[in-house]
């Protein structure tokens, strides 16, 4: 199914027969071109990236390389091909036929959604707009700006359902989400961790190894929708997030190879050498990744929450992989673990499953999540060295559910506030960590050159050579 690239919003939607819609969408476009300069990747107006851009949605083949000026990227609205038979898999209306328009009873629901939804992508670019500055390589410049790029793409996803399905109050949804901005005190992002700064290039890759983790996730409960454009939309989304993840998970494997190179060079495991060597050490990057892992899980949502289970009756949300569950895909009367604080100690209690589906989307991130930490920790293991990275408790440094601000050490213990107070810089990164973490991020431009800290990749992007020109400085 190719794309239609001869107009000015490419798309396979037949735009071009809708009128009122194209006359929407192209009355955003400036808006989003403006906001992509305003807040955008920061100077890179000239630079010509080696991007891929999708040509056809057919999963052969979808993508096309070459290099473009980020502004010109040809953002656009792509859609999985539809499948004329697909019915409900799971709720209220199992079994119907899905909906090609919005039902009046579901739309504020619906349309929250996809403003959640459609609210962290530019939200992710806003965070990350900073880092062009300090690149460890040009292969990596070039993969930030791919996961720009497409998470703006993303946000046309989200503006396109907007736009079409949901009248002027859609057309307003897709003009706030220009104007709420990342860790504004007056007009935040929705989400807490979209708030969070990124401010370095550890923290990128943990964003997009876990906090895009979330994004695969939520979208693939997306794509069991009874709303068969948003399911459609979300399985080509899938498609574009799986680079994200990559270049998280082989971003830390990457630093990790390096701290452990330099641990074996000096015969230390000290911080301060491996520091003084200008690698990470593994102390720092544990506590990075509690910090991440544990500000991206509160993304779930609350443990019980009666929006989820409305969300997966009425066919709105379903769960990670629901074709794949032998249950009845109905859930009522069943039950589900969920954690709480009683007299000190964490307990678990059986709670409605329809109440829980936020949980059970958690619990199945944290089973991914934990598989790529195994794979990190391969690294270390092959290098000799002895430590392991480990993702903390599930109710550790909580914001959001009935877990929230409960004192807990990764481990797993309840701890007092004083104990909380005197340990935190052992379980978080401080303000020391975070500068020195700061002070290694150097510009490296020199094609196959990469910075101290971090090792080169074993290959390079599209079959290309690691010391590809990825980005040319105009
Ligand atoms: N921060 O009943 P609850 C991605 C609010 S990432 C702040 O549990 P619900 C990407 C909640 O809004 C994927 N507030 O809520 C990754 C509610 O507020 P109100 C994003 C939060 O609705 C990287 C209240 O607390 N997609 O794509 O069951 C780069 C009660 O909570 C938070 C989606 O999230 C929080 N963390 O669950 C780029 C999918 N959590 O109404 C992109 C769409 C909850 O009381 N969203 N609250 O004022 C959803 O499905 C749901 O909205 C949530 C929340 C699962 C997020």
């Amino acid at each position: 199914m190719a794309i239609d690239y001869s107009q000015k919003i490419p798309n396979n939607v037949n735009l071009a027969d809708d009128r009122t819609l194209q006359r929407a969408l192209e009355q955003w476009q400036p808006n989003f071109i403006q906001w992509w300069d305003d807040v955008g990747p920061e100077n890179t107006t000239d630079h010509e990236v080696y991007l891929r851009t999708a040509t056809s949605v057919d999963p052969q083949g979808w993508a096309h390389f070459d290099y473009v000026k980020m502004r010109d990227y040809r953002w656009g609205i792509f859609l999985q091909p539809a499948d004329a038979g697909r019915a409900v898999q799971f709720g209220d209306h199992k079994g119907e036929k899905a909906w090609q328009d919005v039902p009046g009873e579901h739309r504020a629901n619906l349309r929250r959604i996809i403003v959640t939804q459609g609210d962290t992508e530019p939200a992710s670019v806003e965070q990350q707009r900073h880092l062009g500055l300090t690149a460890p390589s040009l292969y990596d410049l070039r993969n930030l700006f791919q996961v720009n790029v497409e998470e703006g793409r993303h946000l046309w996803a989200m503006v396109y359902l907007l736009q079409k399905f949901f009248g002027r109050d859609g057309r307003e949804e897709a003009g706030a989400l220009l104007e709420r901005s990342s860790g504004d005190a007056d007009n935040p992002r929705i989400l807490g961790a979209f708030n969070e700064k990124t401010p370095d290039w550890l923290a990128f890759f943990m964003f997009t190894y876990f906090t895009d983790r979330d994004g695969k996730f939520q979208l693939a409960a997306l794509a069991e929708s009874a709303f068969d454009p948003l399911a459609r939309t979300t399985k080509f989304m899938l498609t574009e997030e799986a680079h994200h993840m990559f270049v998280g998970e082989s971003g830390v494997s990457r630093v990790l190879q390096r701290t452990a190179q330099v641990m074996n060079e000096r015969k230390s495991d000290d911080p301060k050498t491996i520091r003084e060597a200008g690698a990470i050490d593994l102390a720092t990057i544990q506590r990075y990744l509690n910090f991440h892992y544990s500000v991206t899980i509160d993304l779930f949502g609350a443990d019980q929450s009666s929006n989820a289970a409305t969300f997966y009756s009425s066919g709105l949300k379903g769960r990670y992989e629901e074709g794949k569950r032998v249950d009845d895909h109905v859930l009522k009367g069943q039950t589900y673990k969920v954690l709480e604080v009683q007299n000190g100690q964490l307990v678990e209690k059986d709670v409605p499953m329809l109440n829980a589906l936020n949980e059970v989307l958690r619990d199945d991130f944290i089973k991914d999540s934990v598989a790529g930490v195994g794979r990190w920790n391969k690294v270390l293991e092959k290098a000799g060295i002895p430590t392991r990275l480990v993702v903390p408790h599930k109710a550790f440094n909580r914001r959001i559910g009935a877990l929230a601000g409960i004192r807990m050490s990764p481990d797993g213990q309840v701890v007092s506030e004083a104990e909380w107070e005197q340990r935190e810089a052992e379980w978080l990164p401080t303000d020391a960590d975070r500068a020195f973490v700061s002070s290694l991020m150097g510009r490296v431009v020199e094609p196959g050159k990469f910075a101290n800290w971090i090792a080169a990749p074993a290959m390079g992007i599209n079959k290309q050579p690691v010391d590809f020109e990825y980005v040319r400085f105009g």
